[in-house]
């Protein structure tokens, strides 16, 4: 049975409780979580960025992390990746090919065009390899596709065609754990001869009590002291990156040394120069993503802007994107990119993932706020990200256990009565979030000019169109009028200046704000692209949960 029923991450917080009440006493064979009945523990119920956010270590034992340094050095993600849109796909819900109600690596390639219509030019596919639970976060075998997603020989198609039309794709890379079903722990377990005794973490003579991610027992933490560990580690990303992988989403990157990853990024790097080192680093402070910066990351999610916009990722409505706090939070974010990070890095923006409520919800369904969640992501500086079903609005939110992650990574809705080629239906429980005639599918909203789907497509078209909009030239704007529910940006290019506010507020706002002002190129007139602007140009009209994108060029 799949006891983890949720992806790890999110489990994290529930797994925390557990975790704590265990410490003392380690299992000492895998026992089912049947306990993780408690709601979570709230490590991240502040909004504002902070260093004591940092989750409580995974193991008994504190692991070091990497040193901060005075002088932030330089790190140059790949250029490819600076002008990207990411897609992320939990593959089993996306697209079936071969009925058998489960997505797979063909139906990705089969919706290319789909994902390309949304300015996404770049996939990240959460784990596909061969594995014991529906999330795959629990690896048996880092060299193979898991036979329900596909083969070897499928995957190799999926990066042809990907490269035939100019895309990237990311796979995701788990370090942290391996499975307790990889054959190197069942090996070792209970065997201290086995040569793989050093492979993992355990604590006692007998080799039956182990560290493991969160304390989960099915995901035992790989050893990355051990060379032989970080040798097999990287030779398995290595493998997936001269199949024509692109880039590495490095899972859990908190648990893993800062050694390991400088030596995965210099032999990576090595052999393939414009691969893309990409970190969750699940942490609302800054300091941390700037020293995991410094181990060598190219890429990190920005997880300060994210929960600054979102508050609690298991619960709704609580953060600025519902006026729950100052729009005036969100300015650190972005200010940090620019005098904390090393120079070159890269921040990736999403407003929900696989281990997150979706968007939809914590918008609380309303779709003035899916647009505004939308437009701040894919419009402000950084490399955005849309988790699949996003652009249609489809709801997700934790459930209360044994079953919570998977109402988060519900199939694709492709069609109004979810009934059609490609629609996967490996999870259909009658307390799902989405469900028949709802509204919410690719067909109910495909050509409709006022649909979220639609909305995203001209999101896409307008970076697309404006260069300003994918450059890393920006400011933010300290005092947008007197409002503290909106938050200002400039973005600029070579003749062409942007000029962006979002109202985070039920209030409608007329801002003073005169555009005839220095900051905008005196040569050329101002246009609305989102928004309008009124006839009298020294005032800045927003309607509640509005925006305004005007550009100069
Ligand atoms: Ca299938
Ligand atoms: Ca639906």
């Amino acid at each position: 049975m799949n006891y983890v029923s949720g992806n790890f991450k999110t489990s994290i917080f529930a797994a925390l409780t557990v975790l704590i009440t265990s410490l003392t006493a380690c299992h000492s064979s895998p026992q089912p979580l049947a306990t993780v009945t408690q709601p979570p523990s709230d490590p991240i119920a502040t909004t504002q960025p902070s260093a004591s956010s940092t989750p409580i270590p995974p193991t008994t034992t504190p692991r070091p992390t990497p040193a901060l340094r005075p002088d932030s050095k330089v790190i140059k993600s790949p250029n490819w990746f600076d002008e990207a849109v990411i897609y992320e796909i939990f593959p089993r819900s996306f697209y079936d090919t071969d009925n058998d109600g489960i997505g797979d690596l063909n139906g990705v390639q089969q919706k290319l065009d789909y994902i390309q219509a949304l300015g996404a030019d770049t996939i990240w596919l959460t784990p596909f390899y061969p594995s014991t639970t529906y999330h795959g976060y629990d690896v048996t075998d880092y060299f193979k596709v898991n036979s329900q997603f596909g083969t070897l020989d499928n995957f190799k198609a999926l990066t042809t065609e990907l490269k035939r039309r100019n895309m990237h794709l990311i796979v995701d890379f788990v370090a942290n754990h391996s499975s307790d079903s990889h054959p190197f722990f069942k090996a070792a377990y209970k065997n201290p001869a086995s040569r793989y005794s050093q492979w993992y973490h355990f604590r006692d003579k007998q080799n039956t009590v182990y560290d493991s991610f969160f304390g989960v027992p099915n995901l035992p933490d790989w050893n990355t002291d051990n060379p032989d560990v970080r040798e097999y580690l990287i030779n398995s990303a290595q493998f997936w990156l001269d199949l024509g992988a692109d880039g590495l989403r490095c899972d859990y990157a908190l648990g893993v040394e800062a050694p390991f990853w400088a030596e995965l990024r210099s032999k990576v790097k090595a052999k393939h120069p414009n691969a893309v080192i990409l970190g969750e680093v699940w942490d609302g402070g800054a300091l941390t993503l700037k020293r995991y910066f410094e181990a060598g990351f190219d890429a990190l999610f920005d997880f300060p802007w994210y929960l600054t916009l979102t508050g609690n990722p298991d619960r709704n409505g609580d953060g600025v994107l519902n006026g729950k706090q100052p729009a005036t939070l969100l300015q650190s974010p972005y200010r940090l990119i620019q005098r904390a990070y090393p120079s070159g890095a890269q921040l990736v923006r999403f407003s929900s993932n696989h281990d997150t409520n979706r968007i939809a919800s914590d918008s609380l369904s309303d779709p003035r706020r899916m647009k505004l969640a939308a437009a701040s992501a894919l419009l402000t500086p950084g490399v955005p990200m849309i988790y699949y079903g996003e652009e249609i609005g489809m709801r997700g939110n934790k459930g209360e256990g044994p079953v919570y992650d998977e109402l988060r990574r519900e199939p694709m809705d492709w069609y109004a009565n979810e009934n059609g080629t490609g629609m996967t239906h490996w999870f259909k429980p009658t307390n799902r979030n989405n469900t028949p005639n709802d509204g919410v599918s690719v067909q109910e909203q495909e050509g409709k000019p006022d649909s979220l789907l639609s909305f995203y497509r001209l999101l896409a078209q307008l970076r697309a169109q404006y260069p300003s909009l994918r450059s890393n030239d920006f400011s933010v704007i300290e005092n947008v009028g007197d409002c503290d529910q909106c938050l200002g940006l400039w973005r600029y290019a070579a003749g062409e200046a942007t000029l962006l506010i979002f109202n985070f507020g039920e209030a409608a706002q007329k801002i003073p704000f005169d555009l005839t002002s220095a900051s905008a190129p005196a040569q050329s007139k101002p246009k609305a692209v989102l928004g309008a602007l009124a006839t009298d140009l020294s005032q800045l009209p927003l309607e509640p949960w509005g925006m305004l994108v005007v550009v100069w060029k």
